[in-house]
């Protein structure tokens, strides 16, 4: 991945002599240099306005079969007044194939399943690109992976512009005009404001994107201007990172028409009740993404078809997206490099290294139907504990004794230092995939710096030094270091491990964790769960130790900021606000907020470089998170699609489903197939049958 220049400030330059310095006394190893590992191609850079812009063309089109047996029929009406005044034109000298055709649907296999459409409302539809297709996001930023380095800012979306006010405090958002719901209801300030206040500003509801009040920064406001304006108001001066908030998932407004009546605040719902008001038996449910769910079969598949109204369209004024249809097998995430590959599904981030060979065997055949193509390593896992020490997840006795070790840096030491993060990463695939992964910014990415990185590498010796140096010692001889007495009655360190039961790497990654801990003197058993509960179990801070792998934030800093520190009462993974109300935060993790807060308030790119050299000196140096391995991913794109931007990670500012923008993708005639399972059908009416209405 090209990496964005950043002109280095010269404080940078004095913190890396002061790190040397600490690195001296505290037998700190040096980063183990990651070995070569080329992208397979580079992104054409371009400016957003190369990609999109919006304004109204001469004329409009669809495919044939809408007119004939829809408009004609008096079904819907012409396709001109299901656009909004201005759409969305994607340009085609950004398209690497220009103006597409018509036709084909797009097979995924997905691992997750879906619990509801109330997306706004906490409800998962499964991932895999499910939600990101159906709920589209005030900004975008999947596709920033190929904006210069120098232009980079959020891509404008359902907020077509935005500006600031003189004093920076105010951003006046200009909302796209004359959108539509997919079941022809208007799209407006309304749906942004039910969202805002009845979504994120109402701690009873966990929207699924994340969103918490404080995610667009303490004490900010937002308010309607008018049907099409809303304007936020901020503590900080021109803080452009809540525009990157604004993008998947965190302000991804729901249909108001369709969730207000469902709201506790206007219905005798419980909130629980709210969250799955829409089951996934729930057809046609009103989106602003380019596909519709119009059939759902339990452990089978999902269905989905094109979204009359979707409001974006081409240079020739063709309404898109180009595909018909897309659809998901619910099988498991494994299955879905495995059936990609073959040729029987059309998509896969490959991000199990276990699949690596294989796919790598399977794509170099002449005859493989899918192209493979790595990019650079931007998946990564990491142990975080649990540093909360007052009540957050109600730990009991031994929960509580092990977050105070948690909270303990000469014990993150020792389980660092018990890592043998080297033969981890071989354990998952040999070659030069893997990397030792030090935690927190990823190397080879535009605000990572080397001489800010601590890195407490392999010593089983150094790590029993430093669990004694915590208290701990095996006093009844049994192997297993035990607490003090007085402590949890003096019994055994163990730790329960959260760990999510989707996927072999992260079950694997968790079984070298439990093995390495185990030489150290540590019982570590793990708690494997489910990706859907596994989210609650989290966030209810229910967990000692988890094993995760990581979000945007640490890959591209700019998306998911917030989530850098614990910024606010509930923005961290591993530390939210306990029962009395508060962050019992660290020193330290109170100097990585403060680093947090200024980057979130500064536009100066040489203050932003210090200040993320600031902040990888504190996370390494104090193990906030026990970084495990970094290692690249590859897209597998069945070959008969076009459109697939040159250098498309799988993960960046956000997963390859955001950023090769699925609704430009399309199927040349001569290579379309009969793959589609709902032919020449759209969505019905919200809520009606097991299906479209057939034509
Ligand atoms: C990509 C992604 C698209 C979620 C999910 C899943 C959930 C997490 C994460 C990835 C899956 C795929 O990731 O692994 O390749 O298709 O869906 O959303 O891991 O359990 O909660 O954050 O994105």
């Amino acid at each position: 991945m090209k990496r964005h220049a950043m002109a280095l400030g010269g404080a940078g330059l004095m913190l890396g002599i002061s790190l040397l310095a600490v690195q001296a006394q505290d037998g700190m190893g040096k980063v183990p240099e990651p070995p070569a590992f080329a992208a397979q191609s580079e992104p054409n850079f371009v400016s957003i306005s190369d990609i999109l812009e919006f304004k109204a063309l001469p004329e409009y089109h669809e495919p044939e079969w809408v007119t004939k047996n829809f408009v004609d029929t008096g079904k819907l009406p012409p396709v001109a007044e299901r656009l909004p005044k201005e759409p969305m034109v994607y340009k085609t000298a950004n398209m690497p194939e220009g103006v597409g055709v018509y036709g084909d649907t797009m097979r995924h296999v997905i691992g997750g399943r879906p619990d509801g459409w109330n997306y706004a409302g906490g409800a998962q539809q499964g991932w895999g690109g499910i939600d990101i297709g159906m709920y589209e996001c005030l900004t975008r930023t999947g596709p920033l992976f190929e904006v210069k380095a120098d232009e980079l800012a959020p891509m404008p979306n359902l907020a077509k512009s935005w500006e600031w006010s003189e004093d920076g405090h105010e951003l006046t958002m200009h909302l796209i005009e004359g959108a539509k719901w997919s079941d022809g209801m208007p799209f407006n300030a309304d749906d942004v404001m039910f969202y805002w206040e009845d979504n994120v500003l109402d701690t009873n509801v966990s929207p699924t994107g994340g969103a918490t009040p404080e995610t667009f920064g303490v004490g900010t406001t937002l308010v309607k201007v008018d049907d099409y304006t809303v304007k936020w108001t901020f503590k900080e001066v021109r803080p452009t990172q809540y525009l990157y908030q604004m993008a998947y998932g965190a302000f991804c407004p729901g249909p108001a028409h369709m969730l207000k009546p469902q709201h506790p605040k206007y219905s005798s719902n419980t909130y629980e009740q709210y969250k799955n008001a829409f089951p996934p038996e729930y057809l046609n449910f009103p989106v602003m993404g380019a596909w519709v769910p119009v059939e759902y079969r339990p452990d089978d598949v999902i269905v989905l078809r094109r979204n009359p109204y979707y409001w974006k369209v081409d240079e020739a004024g063709n309404q898109l997206p180009y595909l018909n249809e897309v659809s998901y097998r619910l099988s498991t995430w494994s299955d879905r490099d495995v059936q990609t590959v073959a040729g029987t599904a059309d998509f896969s981030n490959l991000e199990q290294p276990e699949n690596f060979v294989e796919s790598l065997k399977r794509s170099a055949e002449a005859d493989a139907p899918a192209r493979l193509q790595f990019g650079a390593r931007t998946i990564g896992y990491t142990l975080y504990p649990n540093l909360s020490g007052n009540g957050w997840g109600e730990p009991s006795e031994l929960g509580q004794a092990i977050r105070e070790l948690n909270r303990n840096l000469d014990f993150r030491k020792a389980v660092s230092m018990a890592l043998d993060r080297q033969s981890m990463g071989e354990s998952l695939v040999k070659g030069p995939f893997t990397t030792p992964y030090p935690g927190g910014l990823y190397a080879g990415t535009s605000f990572y710096d080397k001489d800010s990185t601590a890195y407490f590498g392999y010593s089983l010796d150094d790590a029993k030094a430093y669990l004694a140096k915590a208290g701990l010692s095996d006093t009844d001889g049994n192997g297993i270091v035990n607490f003090p007495a007085g402590t949890a009655g003096g019994q055994d360190v163990q730790i329960t491990l959260l760990v999510n039961g989707d996927y072999g790497t992260d079950k694997s990654l968790a079984e070298g964790v439990l093995t390495m801990m185990e030489k150290l003197g540590i019982r570590v058993v793990l708690d494997t769960i489910s990706g859907n509960s596994l989210t609650e179990i989290q966030q209810g801070g229910k967990f000692d130790w988890a094993v995760l792998r990581n979000g945007a934030d640490l890959v591209s800093v700019v998306q998911g900021t917030v989530g850098l520190a614990p910024v606010g009462p509930r923005t961290a993974f591993s530390h939210r606000v306990g029962t009395d109300g508060t962050l019992d935060l660290l020193p330290f993790e109170q100097e990585m907020v403060d680093v947090v807060n200024k980057f979130i308030a500064s536009s100066d790119n040489a203050e932003r470089a210090d200040l993320m050299k600031q902040y990888q000196a504190l996370y390494t140096q104090n193990l906030y998170g026990i970084g495990l391995t970094q290692y690249p991913g590859a897209l597998i794109i069945n070959k008969r699609f076009a459109n697939i931007p040159a250098g498309a990670p799988i993960f960046q500012f956000n997963w390859a489903e955001d950023n090769i923008i699925r609704e430009r993708v399309f199927v040349p005639a001569d290579k379309q197939t009969t793959n589609e399972l709902q032919p020449d059908t759209l969505p019905a009416a919200p809520g009606i049958g097991n299906g479209p209405v057939k034509n």
